[in-house]
């Protein structure tokens, strides 16, 4: 994948996307071969963002689900540091999933700024924790937040912001690479294979592999998304298979069937474990170190 004939026209197009110097990254992809944007630091302008979504004046959802252990050990860090680099200057709804809401950490908020707390059953599988997420999430686009926020961005709580995170992710729809994949070859990505679950894909098929940890969009993009994942996930139950990365594997099928408007460059999400790259200069938001002995028995 080397010119993109269809960049500049998506770009012109992308009110969100300042298009400041594409020759300042030559070693980074600047753009998907359907002509979607990919945010690298240092070719886009984020101030063409912030002037537009402060012009439009809207709001934006920020929904994470924090439920057994995973309140106390992330939920603060991860609040307290999208008060300080998410969304600065502009309106911001977040919205909390949890079965204990008394238990919410109180952060304060900045001006324009609100937190939600909504109940959520406590699943007692973890992947069934994971998974209901989709369905939790549609319901939600379909009620409150999806008549308060323009665009709603859906994270996982066990990472921090590092660093400025502002409108120039916001798309129609957008998906983010994952840190661990975005440089392998199609054939070693870890989409689903098995042809039985409804996340199943071909050899030949995938774009990237996007994390789950990040996706967001218009409302209703994100119903969409939501509703295609619920789904699958509800016809593998049934059928007695289970993805292999769970919804994560749902929403890359979701995503080769409907391209996102704009990608995230791993920047957006980094696995400090990973180590240094030459082409990561300015990672955003930080994973947590997994501690699978302590949280997943
Ligand atoms: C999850 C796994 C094992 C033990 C606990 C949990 C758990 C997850 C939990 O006890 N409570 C909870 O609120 N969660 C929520 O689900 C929380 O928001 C968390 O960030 C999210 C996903 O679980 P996580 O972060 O442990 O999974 P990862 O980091 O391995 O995530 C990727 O793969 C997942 C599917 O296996 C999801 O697709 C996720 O979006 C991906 O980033
Ligand atoms: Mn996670």
């Amino acid at each position: 994948m080397g010119v993109c004939p269809l960049s500049r026209m998506a770009l012109l197009r992308d009110n969100f996307t300042g298009f400041l110097h594409p020759w300042a990254r030559p070693n980074v992809l600047p753009c998907t071969p359907w002509g979607a944007p990919i945010i690298w630091d240092g070719i886009f302008d984020p101030d063409v963002a912030q002037k537009t979504a402060t012009q439009q004046n809207f709001t934006i959802g920020l929904t994470v689900f924090a439920v057994g252990r995973y309140l106390e050990k992330y939920l603060a860090r991860f609040l307290e540091t999208a008060e300080r680099h998410f969304m600065p200057g502009q309106h911001v709804v977040y919205y909390v999933f949890t079965e204990r809401p008394a238990a919410v950490p109180h952060v304060t908020l900045g001006p324009g700024r609100r937190l939600r707390v909504q109940r959520v059953a406590r699943e007692r599988r973890w992947q069934d924790v994971s998974m209901g997420r989709m369905r939790t999430l549609h319901g939600a686009l379909g009620g409150r937040l999806g008549r308060e926020a323009r665009f709603v961005l859906c994270m996982d709580v066990d990472q921090h912001f590092s660093d400025a995170f502002g409108p120039e992710v916001l798309a129609e729809s957008g998906a983010q690479l994952h840190a661990c994949h975005y440089h392998w070859p199609r054939w070693l990505l870890p989409f689903e294979r098995d042809p039985r679950s409804a996340a199943a894909m071909a050899s030949d098929e995938g774009d990237f592999y996007y994390h789950a940890a990040l996706f967001g969009g218009s409302v209703a993009a994100l119903r969409r998304l939501t509703a295609h994942c619920a789904w699958g996930l509800r016809r593998d139950r049934a059928r007695g298979v289970e993805a292999r990365w769970h919804d994560e594997s749902h929403l890359n099928k979701f995503f080769w069937l409907h391209k996102p408007a704009k990608v995230l460059s791993p920047e957006f999400c980094w696995n400090p474990r990973v180590g240094r790259r030459a082409e990561i200069r300015h990672p955003r938001l930080l994973w947590a170190p997994k501690e699978y002995s302590l949280l997943r028995d």
